[in-house]
């Protein structure tokens, strides 16, 4: 009894543990005193190995390694211009509310999609729309368009740009210190309530935090 007690003891220890680890954060806040700041993101739609093989991810690139993370969680210096790449390779859809279609919070209010700017994107044409990157509390909202679902796409990270893809670019000024919830806001957890299960709640996957730091 005693036995199946500390075994039971030991399930929920390591139960919590592995629930609460927070993935690696990667560290772009280093770069030269008020100098811009170049955060890369990949969108992937099946990470490809364990423990979630088939759930879809975001990853950020290490700018000192050049290394592909498999994290959600960044850091940038205060009061400091970030110009945001994200290398989007997954399919997309319709959007069913249309309002995160546009972008929003960022510098000229617009995001460039290989190249050309744009306000807001019209999902039921065209491939749709995979993610988003959004930060609610700075009124951050981009769009990440999809890829034609047809083509042989990437399913396994870290893609490379050999695969089909749409790049995503935009700016913002990051906020005063403090860490910033971010997340995407379109129900892309396949096989979950919705869609809005699995990666869709777990931290470095489809949401994260930008830490930021004076
Ligand atoms: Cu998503």
């Amino acid at each position: 009894m005693v036995g199946f007690f500390v075994v039971a003891v030991v399930v929920i220890v390591v139960l919590v543990i592995g629930f609460t680890k927070q993935p690696p954060t990667v560290d772009y806040s280093n770069a030269q005193s008020g100098q811009p700041v170049d955060v890369t993101l990949q969108t992937v739609g099946a990470y490809g190995s364990a423990p979630h093989p088939t759930w879809v991810s975001y990853l950020i690139k290490d700018p000192s390694t050049g290394q592909w993370v498999h994290t959600s969680y960044f850091q940038v210096p205060a009061h400091t211009r970030v110009n945001m790449t994200i290398i989007q390779y997954d399919s997309g859809s319709p959007l069913r509310n249309q309002q995160i279609g546009m972008v929003t919070g960022t510098a000229g209010k617009v995001a460039l999609l290989n190249g050309k700017p744009f306000h807001v994107y019209n999902s039921n044409a065209g491939n749709g729309v995979g993610h988003t990157f959004s930060i609610p509390t700075l009124g951050i909202n981009v769009p990440l368009v999809g890829n034609n679902a047809n083509a042989n796409l990437c399913s396994a990270a870290p893609c490379t740009e050999k695969s089909p893809h749409n790049v995503l670019k935009f700016s913002f000024t990051s906020p005063g210190s403090g860490s910033y919830p971010w997340q995407c806001f379109v129900p892309c957890g396949l096989g979950f309530l919705y869609g809005n299960g699995g990666p869709m709640q777990t931290n470095g996957y489809m949401a994260g935090f930008m830490k930021v730091v004076a």
